[in-house]
């Protein structure tokens, strides 16, 4: 039994309600069952443990208290992508492999959103695919190692 923890920072409780132009008019709660829905389609034993919070305390205990005892961490950072050191090394000290993700194309809005501070600690980063971001991200950590 293996398991990935999907994270998303503040702000996206709100998906799906507003400025759907950038982020679509998907619920953060279709996009938890999604990802938990392709995470047991890939493997029947890959359990995804789904987080949300607007406050960046949260988010650290929440990865302290958890990542030690799962295999990678899918994390939507929101805002604090662009601002986070205490993310960073949060991430960066629990040693997990993780992959960020972004609904929208940050490199392609505001100059404050092309800068990201969890990137370097990540594997990896996907931007601009929507939903199937959150999708790509549990395929790829399913088929790692561990
Ligand atoms: O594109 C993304 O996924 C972002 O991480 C979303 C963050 C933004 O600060 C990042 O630059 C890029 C913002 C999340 C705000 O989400 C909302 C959703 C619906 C309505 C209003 C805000």
């Amino acid at each position: 039994m293996s398991r990935i923890l999907l994270v998303n920072g503040p702000n996206l409780n709100l998906l799906g309600t507003r400025e759907p132009e950038h982020y679509g008019s998907t619920t953060l709660e279709d996009i938890e069952s999604a990802v938990i829905g392709r995470a047991h389609e890939l493997d029947p034993e890959l359990e995804v443990l789904p987080f949300q919070s607007n406050h960046e305390g949260a988010i650290l205990d929440f990865l302290h208290a958890e990542a030690p005892t799962s295999a990678g961490i899918i994390i939507n950072p929101g805002a604090l992508t662009h601002s986070s050191y205490a993310l960073r090394d949060a991430l960066s000290a629990l040693g997990k492999p993780v992959v960020e993700v972004h609904i929208s194309n940050i490199h392609a809005r505001e100059e404050f959103r092309h800068h990201s501070v969890v990137a370097p600690v990540a594997v990896g980063q996907i931007a601009g695919l929507g939903v199937f971001g959150y999708l790509a991200a549990v395929e790829y950590l399913a088929g790692q190692p561990g």
